[in-house]
């Protein structure tokens, strides 16, 4: 799907503002509040999540709907062009009324749709109504519990008529990061011409000095097209003409960490007209290698989560122009998108930024419990929207230079039933490869398991996994957690492909020291990193470390969460704890090729 852009044929009005907003009472479709004037408005910013923005309990714990309003009236320059109504993205799921009609549903929080509405403008002020639900379960992605014992809660039995008292349904995430929702990223009323370009797919490969660039246009239309290619510096090095065809660039400027060169294919289809950048760039898995343009890569970086105060997971450009500056500070190359897909401008921004990204769906909590338990498995939960935001995150993200690898989901259990996991995640796994034109590598995150039983991990391209020796596991006892990891990379040696840390981290207080590391000081969780990267640096097949978290992050309330998950190399506001400056001089002394020759 087309990002929205501005030019000579294009337009946009982005809604980005005050909306009219009020939480659900049980009646709001009933009484039809999406046809009329909320009842009793409250202003609310877009695009934000609505949680931290208001000083009411009701705000942060809802559960269920929310109704944002907002009245537009079309400049009469756009009438004589198709027009269609996007959001970037709106969380958990949104229906969505124009003047009272519903013209278009979504479900999953975190990807882009769009309805066409040329013909449902009416002169004068339109009443856009945007019903949004936050409830997460077991047919949603990501996985929540709609009864049961919360992510991090009492174990005690439940007590059924206390429970009864006064029964509240409620979120109960099967995930450590707090169920933002809303209107997360912009809403924008775009057009085009009424024929246009629908879809632009671009793939390119390096032969010696040469990128050779192949593209194909899904367009509505009986026009003809043109293609002119730009190098980095705007000049113009080729000219195509129809709906596909391929260009060879001699002694091509590729696109890596460190010189992200982009290319631009300007496409002129009858009326309209579009600008798609793209990198040249090869991304390869060989043997126990991850090769970036032919050269092995070493990934230097994190887990992140689009989080910040007030603005919950909204987009926020200042947070991410500033989060890109910090990873260039750190030394660092890489992120991944944990655990949903993050806005098209970071993407957009890491491609300009050179920055490496794993992209990855919204599939986490999908943990069954042991197979006497859970019988069911994993056909309890929704493989069909699972195939869905694969498709979708692959069609949105599959010309970023900067992604170079999809994962599937995060922490799946994959060893209480290892056959069933198996089989449901290896079509998933098949399904990623078919979308991509690219054919990047696909890969799932796995949780610490009896990994030996694992038949899903060593399926995939890349051994991605989450180890917590010396926190969860032997926490405080750094040298045994060292001795254990060891013991296991023995394991994943055998397997012979890449393998490499996804996530380990301990939390820390920022401000919390101790001459003698203790959990949740400063110096402990120095500590731990050195000592998990004394294993890495040991392990030849190692690929990559992504430690977790790159900053500290809102979460569910619960025992193990003190105002939040605190394993952040930096504070939530991006302070950076001691670990920071560690990472930064390990970091600025590991190449990102050829770290591992
Ligand atoms: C991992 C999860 C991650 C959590 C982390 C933690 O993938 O989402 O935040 O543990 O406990 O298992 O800090």
């Amino acid at each position: 799907m087309l990002y929205p852009i501005l030019n000579d044929a294009r337009a946009f009005v982005d809604l980005s503002g005050l909306w009219k907003f009020q939480l659900d009472d049980g009646k709001g479709f009933q009484e039809e509040w999406t046809a009329k004037p909320l009842p009793n408005p409250e202003w609310i910013a877009v695009p934000a999540s609505y949680n931290d923005q208001k000083e009411k309990m009701e705000y942060r714990d809802h559960y269920g709907w929310a109704f944002y309003q907002k009245e537009v009236e079309i400049p009469c320059i756009m009438l004589s062009q198709r027009i269609v109504l996007r959001f970037g993205a709106v969380t958990q799921e949104a229906k969505v009324y124009w003047n009272g009609e519903l013209v278009c549903r979504h479900k999953g929080g975190f990807l882009p749709f769009e309805v066409e509405i040329t013909d449902k403008i009416a002169g004068g002020k339109n009443r856009i109504c945007v019903a949004v639900d936050n409830k997460v379960n077991h047919s949603t992605l990501p996985v929540g519990n709609e009864a049961g014992a919360a992510f991090f809660g009492s174990s005690l039995p439940d007590i059924e008529s206390v429970r009864n008292m006064e029964y509240k349904p409620s979120n109960l995430p099967n995930f450590d990061f707090f169920n933002y929702a809303g209107i997360h990223h912009p809403v924008k009323i775009y057009t085009t011409p009424k024929s246009y370009i629908q879809d632009i797919t671009i793939v390119t490969d390096v032969e010696g000095t040469d990128g050779v660039v192949k593209y194909e246009l899904e367009c509505v239309g009986e026009e003809t097209a043109r293609v002119m290619i730009l190098n980095p510096q705007g000049d113009k090095i080729g000219e195509l003409n129809g709906l596909c065809g391929e260009l060879r660039i001699p002694q091509a400027q590729l696109w890596e960490p460190g010189s992200p060169f982009l290319y631009t294919a300007d496409i002129q289809y009858g009326q309209d007209h579009y600008a798609q950048k793209f990198g040249i760039r090869t991304v390869k898995v060989e043997g126990t290698k991850f090769l970036l343009n032919g050269k092995p890569f070493y990934f230097k970086g994190f887990g992140k989560h689009e989080d910040s105060a007030f603005h919950g997971r909204g987009l926020d450009e200042v947070l991410n122009v500033k989060d890109t500056s910090i990873i260039h500070w750190l030394h660092a190359n890489s992120f991944r998108t944990s655990h949903y897909p993050y806005s098209e401008e970071m993407m957009n921004l890491c491609d300009e930024e050179g920055i490496v990204v794993i992209d990855e769906v919204p599939a986490v909590g999908l943990s069954v419990d042991t197979y006497e338990k859970d019988p069911e498995g994993y056909r309890k939960y929704n493989a069909e929207h699972h195939r869905e935001v694969i498709r979708d995150l692959i069609k949105r993200d599959k010309n970023h230079p900067c992604v170079v690898m999809w994962s599937i989901a995060n922490e799946p259990n994959t060893e209480a039933q290892p056959q069933a996991a198996y089989d449901y995640f290896k079509p998933l796994y098949d399904l990623a490869h078919r979308c991509d034109p690219q054919n990047r590598p696909v890969t799932l995150v796995v949780c610490q398991n009896d990994y030996v039983k694992d038949k899903t991990a060593p399926a995939m391209d890349v051994i991605c996994m989450n180890r917590y020796y010396g926190w969860y596991l032997y926490g405080g006892n750094l040298e045994l957690a060292k001795k254990a990891f060891a013991y296991e990379m023995k394991y994943w040696k055998t397997v012979g492909k890449p393998v490499m840390l996804t996530e380990y981290g301990a939390d820390t207080v920022a401000g919390l020291h101790s001459a003698v590391p203790g959990m949740f000081s400063e110096e402990y969780q120095i500590e731990y990193y050195q000592a998990m990267n004394a294993v890495l640096d040991d392990s030849p097949f190692v690929v990559g470390e992504q430690l977790w978290n790159f900053a500290d992050f809102a979460t569910i309330q619960g025992l193990m969460r003190v105002d939040g998950n605190k394993k952040g190399i930096l504070t939530r506001d991006r302070k950076p704890k001691m670990a920071a400056h560690y990472c930064r001089n390990r970091w600025k002394s590991i190449p990102d090729f050829g770290y591992k020759n």
